[in-house]
């Protein structure tokens, strides 16, 4: 415990063990010792929240989102999950365990007539291995999902990354597993990121969408993606007001608690298009 606090501040630190100060402190302490387990017997699971089709022709999609049902200390939610991951230097086992997951979680509910595809969030920081990908990519096919039906959400951290994380990405791209840039619109966002490294999607982050949609900025993202022929999503979704405008202004999926929330068994509301 007094190495992961120690690696928490940086390299070439040291730390001594002082019994924790708060529960949550302890929580993560003692979840970092079992995280390895807990990857290495595949016991993490992913819940799904709808991507909703906003015009015809589309079919709608999952994103998943990991969870690790603790038998203390309840269900520990994909920030926190991470957090703890990159602590305890799991994160490239974390991704390659995510990426596994996403293709063979069974999901009875996944009807591939009109459901086209589950997305997973996988940190470029998750792909640190150097075989993560392709030793994945072999295993395509052999189970549930083909490589279309795969799509990997990144922020745009991970375009700041080095040549393996890259490398790893080139070869999901290369099989046909889509990668859609997640939480765009906030920061640091930039447009020269979507020449640098081509995605096929866009996730507009939902600051831009809730309390109030902001107009301008995704009738920009919707004129990008348009002129790039790849697909966008608003994120948060949680009012009416909120779908009607997004639809309006030619976004093509929507995702937020309005049309459902995240579940081991997604059940998305339907809506016209
Ligand atoms: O973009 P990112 O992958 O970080 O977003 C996923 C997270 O967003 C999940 O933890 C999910 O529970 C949360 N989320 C999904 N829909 C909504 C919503 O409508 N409102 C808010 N506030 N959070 C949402
Ligand atoms: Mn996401």
């Amino acid at each position: 415990m007094a190495m992961y606090s120690a690696k928490e501040q940086g390299r070439g630190r040291f730390a001594l063990y002082v019994p924790p100060a708060t529960d949550a402190e302890g929580a993560d302490a003692e979840l970092r010792v079992e995280l390895r387990s807990a990857i290495a017997e595949g016991r993490l699971t992913l819940h799904y929240q709808p991507i909703v089709p906003l015009r015809s022709g589309l079919r709608k999609g999952f994103e998943s989102l990991a969870r690790w049902d603790h038998p203390d200390h309840g269900l520990v939610a994909a920030k926190r999950l991470f957090d703890i991951a990159e602590v305890a230097g799991l994160s490239a086992e974390l991704g390659v365990e995510l990426l596994r997951l996403a293709h063979d979680d069974e999901r009875p509910w996944f009807n591939h007539d009109d459901a086209g595809f589950v997305s997973v969030n996988v940190a470029a920081s998750q792909l640190g291995h150097p075989d993560a990908a392709t030793r994945f990519v072999e295993r395509l096919g052999e189970r549930r999902l083909d490589p279309s039906e795969l799509v990997i959400e990144l922020t745009e951290a991970s375009f700041a990354q080095g040549l393996i994380v890259q490398g790893n990405l080139e070869v999901l791209r290369s099989a046909g597993i889509r990668i859609f840039l997640d939480g765009f619109g906030v920061g640091y966002s930039s447009l020269s990121h979507l020449h640098r490294f081509p995605v096929d999607g866009i996730k507009i982050d939902r600051s831009a969408i809730s309390p109030a949609v902001d107009e301008s900025l995704v009738k920009l993202i919707v004129s990008v993606a348009a002129a790039l022929d790849i697909r966008t999503v608003a994120e948060g979704v949680e009012t009416s007001d909120q779908l009607a405008t997004v639809t309006r202004l030619g976004v093509d999926y929507a995702q937020g608690y309005l049309l459902g929330h995240p579940t081991r068994v997604p059940t998305p509301k339907s809506i016209d298009v």
